[in-house]
This record gives C-alpha cells, sequence and structure tokens, in this order.
C-alpha cells in the first residue's frame, strides 16, 4: 500500500530526490530548505547577529515599536499560528501585543519546536501553546482545541523570499486554507536596496554565510555518499536585478567531477550549483504578491531607512 511505503521510507529520501534531480539540471540546484540541518540552523542563528545582515535586527525592531498598532488592528481572541517557527525568537513581541486566545507553531522540525515551544510557554503561562509537527507549504489540520477560532498567521523573516513566485502564491493560499475565514496574516517581506548592501548581507565579511552554503555540500557528503571536493567549490552572492533576488551559488574553482548517491557528476570550471533565492520587494510587488494568494493588504509598515517591511493583510 502507497500509505505503508511512504511511512517506511528512510526519512532523507526526499533530500536524495531533491539533490539528484537538481544535479542532472543545466544549471545545477539544490532548494534552499536543505541548508537547515542542526549545524546549517546554527550557522543561520550566527549569521542574525552579523553586522552585515540587517533583516533580522530591523524586523525585531519593527515588531517592538509597532505593537499599539497590532493591538488596534489585530482583534484580541485570535489564535496566532506561526509558519516555520523555527526558535521563535521574535514571538513575543507579537504576543505580548495582542491579546491572543492561543498559539500554534508549525514546524517541520519537531525537536526544534518542542523545545521552543516549551520556552515560549514558559514566558506566557496562560496562554494554550499547541504545537504542530508539519510541513506548512501544504494545507495543516489545526488541533481541535482552535478549530473554531479566528487566525492570525505571522510568518516573519522574509522566508517567502526563498520562493520562486508559483510557490510563494501557493503557500499564501494554502496559509488561507489553513487558517480559515476571516483570518489574517502579518508576513515580513525584505526590501529592493543598493546590490551592494545586499551582497554583504549575503557574502559577510566573517565568512558565515559561505560556510552555510559549502555546509550543504558536508551534508550531502556525510548523508548521501557524497564525494563533492569542499576545497574546490566556493561561495557566491550575486544580485539578480531582472527577479529583485539575492542567488547564493556555489561555483566550481576548477573542472571538477563527483558522485552522489552512486550517481557521477562533472562541473566546468566557473560552472555552478544555485543553492538558494532570496527574493526582494517593493510596496508595488508586495501587494500584488498578497493578492495573487488570495489576501488583501491592510496595513504596511518599514524602519526609518526603508530596510525590512512588515504587512496585514486579510482573507
Ligand atoms: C531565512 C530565508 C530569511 O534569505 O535572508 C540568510 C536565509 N541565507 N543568509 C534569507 C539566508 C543566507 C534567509 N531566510
Amino acid at each position: 500500500m502507497a500509505e505503508t511505503a511512504a511511512a517506511t521510507r528512510p526519512a532523507n529520501t526526499a533530500f536524495r530526490d531533491d539533490v539528484l534531480a537538481g544535479l542532472a539540471l543545466p544549471q545545477k540546484a539544490v532548494p534552499a530548505r536543505w541548508f537547515y540541518d542542526d549545524a546549517g540552523s546554527l550557522l543561520f542563528e550566527e549569521i542574525t547577529r552579523l553586522p552585515e545582515y540587517y533583516p533580522t535586527r530591523v524586523e525585531r525592531a519593527i515588531l517592538a515599536e509597532r505593537g499599539p498598532d497590532f493591538a488596534r488592528l489585530i482583534q484580541p481572541g485570535r489564535t496566532v499560528v506561526e509558519f516555520g517557527s523555527g526558535s521563535s525568537t521574535k514571538t513575543p513581541l507579537l504576543l505580548q501585543a495582542i491579546a491572543p486566545a492561543a498559539y500554534v507553531p508549525l514546524d517541520i522540525s519537531g525537536d526544534f519546536l518542542r523545545s521552543s515551544a516549551a520556552q515560549l510557554q514558559q514566558q506566557f503561562p496562560a496562554l494554550p501553546v499547541w504545537p504542530v509537527e508539519a510541513d506548512f507549504t501544504a494545507p495543516v489540520t489545526l488541533p481541535d482545541a482552535v478549530a473554531g477560532l479566528p487566525k492570525l498567521g505571522f510568518f516573519p523573516g522574509s522566508t517567502i523570499g526563498n520562493m520562486v513566485p508559483t510557490q510563494a502564491v501557493d503557500l499564501l493560499r494554502n496559509m488561507r486554507t489553513t487558517l480559515g475565514t476571516g483570518a489574517q496574516l502579518l508576513i515580513g517581506m525584505d526590501l529592493i536596496k543598493a546590490p551592494a548592501t545586499l551582497i554583504a548581507a549575503y557574502d559577510d565579511a566573517a565568512g558565515i554565510t559561505g560556510r552555510l552554503n559549502l555546509n550543504l555540500a558536508t551534508r550531502i557528503n556525510r548523508e548521501l555518499a557524497g564525494n563533492l571536493p569542499l576545497d574546490r567549490l566556493k561561495h557566491e552572492a550575486r544580485w539578480n536585478d531582472a527577479f529583485a533576488r539575492i542567488e547564493m551559488h556555489l561555483v566550481a574553482r576548477e573542472a571538477i567531477r563527483f558522485e552522489v548517491a552512486g550517481q557521477a557528476f562533472s562541473m566546468a570550471a566557473g560552472e555552478t550549483i544555485h543553492t538558494e533565492n532570496s527574493h526582494k520587494y517593493d510596496g508595488r510587488s508586495q501587494n500584488l504578491l498578497l493578492a495573487a494568494g488570495g489576501w488583501t493588504p491592510v496595513q504596511r509598515w518599514t524602519d526609518a531607512d526603508e530596510r525590512f517591511s512588515l504587512l496585514l493583510a486579510e482573507a
């Protein structure tokens, strides 16, 4: 039976399938979500503290400053559903500003989810917390306890920027399905700015972003019996102006051959593996994206330097 096969399939089959399919493309590409094993998650936490990486700091400042606006525009008694909650470090700023009925963190990584939910529960002892281990890119069935309550989706960090427009629109529509009628959505989106500023944020002087990028190759070697030559791959961050996105690539310093899961691959000198897109927006492209996903923009906040934005929308 198909269900039995899916349930017993080794956890790394999806990773292997994505890597083998991606390395067979004319422009080799591996989805950015595979950066985040334990080592990759720690490297990203380090990135959020880098001087060049402004998004986390600026978004947190907007959240801290705009509490009174959230209290006015977000009705009390909503259940806050956080998509890809990770370590939930921005959540308290939102929860303390509004009067939520419950908090439902969704994350694909169960361990991370349970430890951060427990930590948040300590900070908000009276708040019902219902963690759900799920892939939030598909519609998610929420716990019965919150089924009838109005929802506020929370999707900070500009994670939506990792998705190409078709995926982003699918996700927004699925969020609408997950959250139900009358839902609101508070979403963080990074803004278009000088390419030099953007490139510095994705190619920091301390080399941490490079380590995140190379960690993908390390992970392929370890988990998929690969032998990618790490010393012959280098990190590159590029601004793709036509699509308003930062791209991360692993560039072959010279011609290389390697194997992954028994399959042979080669790269010419200068050829790349495309490992991440991070789309940047302006007000119009944000409204267009939200509308395409079935959401009506209600309010938009930015910092004084217009580096990052938060948007509130309604279904
Ligand atoms: C976690 C998707 C928000 O695109 O800025 C940071 C990931 N990659 N540095 C981003 C990331 C390289 C990050 N997001």
